[in-house]
């Protein structure tokens, strides 16, 4: 059984420095758990950006994409780490046709975009060529509930956790700890400290 207790006590101990950075890689479900696997992501949150309709919803959706946010403790992983993450995750060279599920890399202050920037002249791509979108994060706005953390919708083992320890839905979605449940319930390798590496929920 995941302790309740101690998924409350490590979402006490997040980091509180945090910074965000925002990908549009797909089905937003898949690099929502695969960002939070990742050492130094505190939280993870998909959403609709990159687009100008206002209000956009799954179900009318517009000219937004879907995308991730990341929160991410700059001490532990560097926004340049989340760009190789992000580049690596697609083929820059290609662009997906529907608006929808395209591939881009927001920036969201100046020292985001030098950071880019330096990425880019240091890889092997040609900023000018490069299919993926580099863009200037304009808004986001935040997926419905049952978008968020999709991976651990079918785990009864981690969803009556949280209902246990009290969480509401807005609090699993920025939840610390869901986020790394998010990520071991999809099949990436995790390590979270009430996440034993033998736990085996089946038996
Ligand atoms: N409807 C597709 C994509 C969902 S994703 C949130 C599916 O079921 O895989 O766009």
């Amino acid at each position: 059984m995941l302790s309740p207790q101690r998924l409350i006590q490590y979402d006490a101990n997040a980091p509180t420095e945090t910074a965000t950075a925002t990908f549009g890689l797909g089905c937003f479900w898949g690099p929502d758990a695969a960002a939070g696997a990742k050492d130094g992501v505190v939280r993870t949150r998909v959403g609709y950006a990159g687009g100008t309709k206002p209000d956009p919803s799954y179900r009318a959706i517009g000219d937004h994409t879907e995308v991730v946010q990341v929160e991410y403790d700059p001490e532990t992983i560097s926004f340049g780490d989340l760009l190789a993450w992000a580049l690596t995750k697609h083929d820059p060279r290609q662009q997906v046709d529907k608006r929808q599920y395209q591939n881009i890399v927001f920036t969201e202050r100046p020292a985001q975009r030098q950071q880019l920037r330096e990425f880019l002249d240091d890889s092997e791509w040609d900023r000018d060529r490069i299919a993926t979108r580099l863009e200037r994060l304009d808004g986001f706005t935040i997926a419905e509930d049952y978008h968020q953390k999709f991976r651990i919708r079918g785990s009864r083992w981690i969803t009556d956790a949280f209902e246990e320890a009290g969480y509401d839905t807005a609090g699993v979605r920025e939840s610390p700890a869901a986020a790394k449940l998010n990520a071991h319930a999809a099949g990436h390798d995790v390590s979270a400290p009430f996440l034993p590496e033998s736990y085996d929920p089946d038996v």
